[in-house]
């Protein structure tokens, strides 16, 4: 084998590109209701109510918390999803995304 044919494959890039991943993320407020947001958490972001419970107490004592990681759309959507299901009930539960590093 030559160092030119050696060189081309090691340098070949992988035809399947991973998509960008993006962060759901909760934010505390001080007036939704605990129960609420779990609620939330289990039907939109389909998480156990242990995951959730974990996930609403640690953005409720640290500010925030990552709640999963999905391709962009999907991150968008379940993002507005779970906000104006808090906004239909008078809550001002929100939900932001971040790009992955
Ligand atoms: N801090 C809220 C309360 O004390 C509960 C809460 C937790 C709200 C997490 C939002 O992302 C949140 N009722």
């Amino acid at each position: 084998m030559s160092d030119l044919e050696t060189a081309n494959r090691t340098e070949t890039k992988p035809k399947t590109k991973r998509p960008k991943l993006y962060k759901v993320i909760l934010e505390n407020d001080d007036f939704t209701p605990r129960e609420f947001v779990i609620k939330v958490l289990n039907t939109v972001f389909r998480l156990s109510e242990e995951e959730a419970y974990r996930v609403m107490m640690t953005a409720h004592q640290q500010g925030n918390c990552i709640v999963s990681v999905y391709t962009k759309d999907i991150a968008e959507t379940k993002a507005k999803d779970a906000t104006d299901l808090g906004n239909q009930y008078g809550y001002p539960l929100l939900f932001t995304i971040e790009p992955e590093e």
